[in-house]
């Protein structure tokens, strides 16, 4: 038997990483908090009211589990508008130094934009979560830059037409390409291997069977040895095999999804309901533990 070689899934990307200056223990599943801040979210998107809502929403998250909160202004859901770098650091700056300098927990920032990542880690910000895995003209650089850990997402297309057939020769095996061929370019651009996670992108050209043969296959993505973010929760893949049921009653399908994840090794779970998420996740901590899976 090879070294290391115990037949369960390859578990070696970092324990704790340093997010800015504050630690993100991985060494068991933890909750990314989903706090959205387009307009169709907080209906008056950027005004004062929506601030205090969104940071008070952010510390119930936190208060009910979540060890970081990823906060976005840039809608990727399907059939979405790109929004101009000026729109969304108005949506997203005001919320995030508040944040950054009153939560006990990261804050990671969900942007494509090299303008935004740089005004992110300039006001503290703990990670960069990016739908395009660092694909735009100068966001390799920019994330290089701020020293910050990167989420590298796989997409099929762009978020406008995503949805409108996606195809794909073996779903994990591709996803696995793309993601090593972005791991490649961020380190080539200075980014240590050490700063990266890896996510499939649940939903983001994807049909519902290719969401599920991924998560049948997370543990795949799981042995390329970098910790791995998923995002499922309330998404369409769940009311897909729920008799489409609509997004308030995806609560239980989502757990189940981030259950089967966690079990698989996946270790930040991107989730709106952390407070029930946070009970399920105590369950699969206690079957980790037991099976040696888990700090
Ligand atoms: C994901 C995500 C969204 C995901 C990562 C939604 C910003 C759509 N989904 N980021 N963002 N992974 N890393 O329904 O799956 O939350 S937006």
């Amino acid at each position: 038997m090879a070294p290391g070689d115990t037949g369960r899934p390859v578990r070696n990307g970092p324990a704790v990483i340093d997010c800015g200056g504050r630690p993100l223990d991985l060494t068991r599943p933890r909750l990314m908090g989903v706090l959205n801040l387009t307009p169709d979210s907080f209906s008056d998107g950027g005004r004062f009211m929506a601030r205090e809502s969104a940071v008070e929403q952010a510390f119930l998250m936190v208060e009910e589990g979540a060890a970081i909160i990823d906060v976005g202004g840039e809608s990727t859901r399907p059939g979405a508008e790109a929004v101009s770098a000026e729109e969304e650091l108005e949506r997203v700056m005001p919320v995030l130094e508040v944040l950054c300098r009153e939560l006990p927990v990261p804050v990671s920032v969900d942007t494509s934009k090299p303008q935004v990542m740089e005004a992110a880690a300039g006001v503290g910000a703990g990670m960069i979560n990016d739908v395009y895995a660092l694909r735009a003209p100068g966001a390799l650089e920019a994330a290089a830059a701020t020293g910050l850990p990167v989420c590298l997402m796989h997409m099929q297309g762009e978020p406008r037409t995503m949805q409108r057939s996606p195809g794909y020769r073996d779903v994990c095996s591709d996803v696995m390409a793309f993601l090593g061929e972005r791991v490649a370019a961020a380190t080539a651009a200075g980014i240590d291997r050490r700063r990266l996670l890896l996510d499939p992108g649940f939903g983001f050209g994807k049909t519902v069977e290719h969401n599920y043969r991924l998560l049948a296959e997370l543990g795949r993505i799981v042995a390329m040895g970098l910790p791995v973010l998923v995002g499922m929760s309330r998404k369409s893949m769940i009311g897909a095999v729920l008799d489409h049921a609509p997004v308030d009653r995806r609560l239980f399908g989502s757990l189940a999804a981030a259950v089967v994840a966690a079990r698989a090794g996946a270790r930040l779970i991107r989730v709106h309901d952390v407070g029930a998420t946070a009970e399920a996740m105590a369950v699969v901590q206690a079957v980790l533990a037991e099976a040696g899976e888990s700090g």
